[in-house]
């Protein structure tokens, strides 16, 4: 049986793109769950990550579990914090804010999750995470005190990714934050994804079809789609 982390990499060497739907525990009702899983179960989705920057919601543990239940996709966490762990899940990217200078979460909150997961056979996926200025404070923003790297400065994108696959990363995310007004510019995405070997996932701002293939055309291995999916569970049926 292959990893979580293996099939990203097995789907990147055949030239498959992957898609992840984005749940954020905050903005779900349980009482929708069942129907909102029929519609990703119906959509093209190969992934669902779950979390959010803050999750005040206490029904992260439920909502996994109903997922487990109900689907066949890899669930992997997606956490703002250490509080955002379960494992009821499969995997969880273990993020890096590379884009930014707070220390706690360059490498604070990874010591406090680090005696957590030892406890789970949670998949444990390192991945560098890059918040790119998207033309709207976004909430990983504001709630990790970072700035986001200026859209264009490509230069400095890519060294950070460079230098998140030299520590060791198995991914690398480029984030434009949840609602960004702007999505990760392609140019960004294809200088990346041609200079490291590292899988690339793409997300923030991506709000329709043409968003979700330019970015694949680009370069993106693996596209994340949270809000779009969220306003509308009809979305991938277009
Ligand atoms: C946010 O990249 C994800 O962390 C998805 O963003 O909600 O804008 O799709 P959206």
């Amino acid at each position: 049986l292959l990893t979580i982390h293996q099939q990203i990499l097995d789907a990147k060497k055949k030239g498959q793109k992957l898609l992840a739907i984005l749940l954020d525990p905050d903005k779900i009702l349980l009482e929708n769950l069942g129907r909102l899983i029929e519609k990703i179960n119906q959509s093209p989705a190969t992934h669902i990550f779950v979390g959010g920057s803050i999750v005040q919601n206490n029904i992260l543990e439920e909502l996994i579990a109903e997922l487990k239940q109900k689907t066949n996709l890899p669930v992997i966490l997606f956490p703002g914090d250490p509080s955002q762990i379960s494992s009821k899940a499969d995997g969880i990217l273990f993020l890096s804010l590379l884009s930014g200078r707070n220390p706690d979460y360059l490498i604070e909150y990874q010591v406090q999750a680090a005696p957590i997961l030892k406890k789970t056979n949670l998949e444990v996926i390192s991945t560098g995470y890059i918040l790119i200025e998207s033309g709207n404070e976004t909430a990983v923003a504001r709630v990790s005190k970072t700035e986001p790297l200026n859209r264009e400065n490509l230069d400095l994108a890519l060294a950070t990714a460079q230098a998140g696959e030299m520590l060791g990363n198995k991914l690398i995310y480029l984030e434009a934050g949840s609602g960004a007004k702007k999505p990760v510019p392609l140019e960004m995405i294809s200088l990346i994804a041609q200079n490291i070997e590292i899988p690339v996932i793409v997300g923030g701002g991506i709000v329709d079809l043409h968003g979700i293939k330019n970015a694949y055309n680009a370069g993106a291995d693996l596209v994340v789609i949270g809000t779009a999916f969220e306003n509308d569970s009809h979305f991938f049926e277009l």
